[in-house]
């Protein structure tokens, strides 16, 4: 099926979801929660999916039309827990899956959750090249810093000196600043939010999926069994301080946003960085679009015919 097109505020041609009919009402969060969460009590996890479920409803999106992606951990469990589309898929093997869906499916809304081990460490390469290929969907990566479903090893966001099973005497390995990665692999959204903030993680979450484009955010989300306390700094209530992006913070500047990730932690919260690019959708949407004009009216067989004659 060739998907509709249309200008989007750049001037280029993007593939447009198709809007909402306001026919069905929209789904209440009992229809849209599935099993019952496995999660430790107190996981920062309880709270990315009630804002997930929020957003469904708030936006009043349909059953059919979500596709909730994960890899493997604690976090990627995600898919189990809504009663919609989803996958539970391989260990940072998520955002290729994701990609597959959102090319043959843009009237989706492609959702991908994981840990920042599935993100960072197996999953590395993938995060890079779906960021520099600008596929739409939205990946919240949920990061406890630290390996949670395989009980505390090292993961790439851990801070130095970090005792765990896999490093003992304390991390002597540089963590990676998720956000820099993320601007610097060519994401076009990239945003920060915190689980002890639920106003703003469903702003971000909202900002997010209105983006045409691959939209990154790292979501800090505490893993109370494995890593206890790591992110008090950031929570008024533990006597830590949330602080916004500031106002005058230009998010299309991408050095401006770059110098914003190296802030010590806690840093800041919010968009660090939007800008508006083609997305690979929409150009693949036009290779294909531009094909069948040409073979317009033809069967199938013709059109395999065409493709033999010229082999030969
Ligand atoms: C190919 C492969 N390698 C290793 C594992 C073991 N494993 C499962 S989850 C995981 C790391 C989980 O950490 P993270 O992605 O940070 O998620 P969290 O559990 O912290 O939410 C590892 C190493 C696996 N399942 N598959
Ligand atoms: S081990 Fe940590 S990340 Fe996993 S469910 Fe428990 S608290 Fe959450
Ligand atoms: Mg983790």
């Amino acid at each position: 099926m060739i998907q509709p097109l249309s200008e989007n505020s750049t001037g280029n041609l993007a593939v447009v979801n198709p809007p909402v009919t306001g026919e069905r009402k929209g789904l209440t969060k009992k229809e849209i929660a599935a099993d019952h969460p496995t999660w430790c009590p107190g996981c920062g996890d309880f709270s990315v999916l009630a804002l997930y479920f929020k957003l469904i409803e708030k936006r009043k999106i349909e059953h059919e039309k979500i596709m909730t992606v994960a890899g493997i951990g604690c976090s990627s469990r995600m898919p189990y827990f809504v009663q919609a589309h989803g996958a539970h898929y391989i260990h940072g093997r998520a955002l290729p899956f994701a990609s597959g869906i959102s090319l043959s499916r843009p009237d989706l809304h492609v959702f991908v959750f994981g840990g920042d081990g599935d993100a960072f460490s197996i999953g590395g390469n993938h995060f890079n090249h779906t960021a520099r290929k600008n596929i739409k969907m939205t990946y919240c990566v949920m990061d406890n810093w630290v390996y949670g479903l395989t009980k505390k090893q090292t993961s790439p966001t851990s801070p130095l000196g970090f005792k765990s099973k896999t490093d003992q005497w304390g991390s002597v390995d540089d963590p990676i600043n998720p956000m820099k990665q993320a601007i610097s692999a060519g994401a076009t959204f990239v945003a920060r939010t915190t689980h002890t903030n639920p106003n703003h993680v469903l702003q971000m979450m909202e900002a997010a999926m209105d983006h045409d484009g691959f939209s990154f955010i790292e979501c800090l989300s505490e893993c109370v069994e494995f890593y206890e306390g790591a992110f008090d700094a950031s929570n008024p209530r533990k006597g830590g301080v949330f602080n916004e992006v500031p106002k005058t913070h230009d998010a299309t500047d991408e050095y401006a946003a770059y110098k914003l990730a190296g802030e010590p932690f806690p840093g800041s919260f919010g968009i660090f960085y939007k800008v508006d690019k083609p997305t690979k959708n929409t150009k693949e949407a036009e290779i294909i679009q531009s094909y069948q004009s040409k073979v317009a009216g033809l069967k199938d067989w013709q059109i395999l015919q065409k493709n033999f004659d010229r082999m030969k």
